[in-house]
């Protein structure tokens, strides 16, 4: 086995790798911060159990969440039973039944799930089906894979008897219609009427965590493409050690810098939950080329039971469920109007 290394060589190492860090921040504009490891006990410890999910549509989400949490359900339970709800939710147009399709008019769906014990499991560009969390559990309990797509993914839900479904509802059909009438010409869209991806994380009154992670992606996307909610490291990462974080916004950008596992890094590495959001979004500015209308949203909880919540355009909001209530709070941004490029 090997053996942990001493606290001086861990300080040099850090101090080395903050270093080159700085050194590659002036040649490129961009400092990326290494933080001296905290030892976790320093931190005070928030009320636990805490539920935190994103957008509005996380207020019901949340309470289905922490109904779980008090009946001594698992956490495991509890961030399913949270998701599966905007998942059924019919006038929500960013997840499951009810969600924009895509180009070609068909409702695609990517989720993911992870556990404390970092077991995890994902769908992805699955059709008519209700729950995609579910079936992405059940990838990680039934089978000895991660993931699961398409044809593929929707012929496992069938055996593992989850009925088929039409998710297009009239309303999303018809908005639909609308698009192609204008043109059929696609742009990213994120703050969809204040719903967008459902990404929940929860840690349990012991201090176990899971996650869950699930969408129909950008609406009128291209036929075939999956974004970073079912991927994990990018739209939902959990460590049981550290904590966890998820995504909402533009996946491309949180796939191409790993988003939600930068997050759970940089807190290992001692920044609080809130720092770790925003230097995620910091990260993607430095190595990402935006568009105009570019929006990410990013939340963290740790283990001690703190949260954070950070986004690159104002709009984006998060639910937090947390000592006896379920409050929606606006999040802080890189840029603060609309306007800004
Ligand atoms: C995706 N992150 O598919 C998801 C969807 C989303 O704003 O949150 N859209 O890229």
């Amino acid at each position: 086995m090997q053996k942990r290394k001493s606290g001086r060589r861990k300080f040099i190492i850090q101090t080395f790798i903050g270093g080159m860090a700085a050194g590659l921040g002036c040649k490129y504009g961009y400092a990326t911060h290494v933080l001296a490891a905290q030892p976790a006990a320093a931190k005070p410890a928030a009320v636990l159990p805490v539920v935190l999910s994103t957008w509005s549509h996380g207020i019901p989400a949340n309470q289905a969440a922490m109904d779980v949490l008090s009946a001594g359900g698992s956490v495991l339970d509890a961030v399913e039973q949270g998701v599966r709800v905007p998942e059924a939710d019919p006038t929500i147009e960013s997840v499951g039944y009810g969600g924009l399709p895509d180009a070609s008019g068909e409702v695609t769906l990517d989720a993911c799930i992870m556990d404390s014990n970092g077991d995890a499991g994902a769908v992805a560009y699955l059709k008519n089906i209700l729950h995609p969390i579910s079936v992405a559990r059940k990838v990680m309990e039934k089978t000895p894979h991660l993931m699961l797509v398409g044809d593929g993914a929707y012929k496992f839900a069938i055996d593992q008897g989850f009925e088929p479904t039409n998710l297009l509802t009239e309303n999303a059909n018809q908005k639909y219609e609308e698009w192609q009438a204008s043109g059929s010409t696609y742009a990213p869209h994120a703050n969809w009427e204040n719903h967008d991806t459902i990404g929940l994380l929860a840690i349990d009154k012991n201090g176990d965590m899971a996650g869950a992670c699930t969408t129909s992606g950008m609406a009128f996307k291209h036929s075939g493409r999956v974004g970073d909610s079912p991927i994990i490291g990018a739209g939902l990462f959990v460590d049981n050690e550290i904590g966890g974080a998820t995504a909402t916004g533009e996946g491309e950008a949180v796939m191409k810098t790993l988003g939600s596992f930068l997050i759970v890094e940089l807190m290992r590495q001692g920044y609080t939950p809130q720092q770790a959001c925003e230097e995620a979004v910091n990260r993607i500015v430095a190595k990402v080329k935006l568009h105009p209308h570019f929006q990410i949203g990013y939340i963290a909880l740790n283990k001690a039971g703190q949260t954070g919540a950070y986004a690159y355009r104002p709009g984006f909001q998060y639910a937090l469920h947390q000592d006896g209530s379920n409050t929606l709070f606006n999040t802080n941004s890189l840029k603060t109007t609309w306007n800004e490029e």
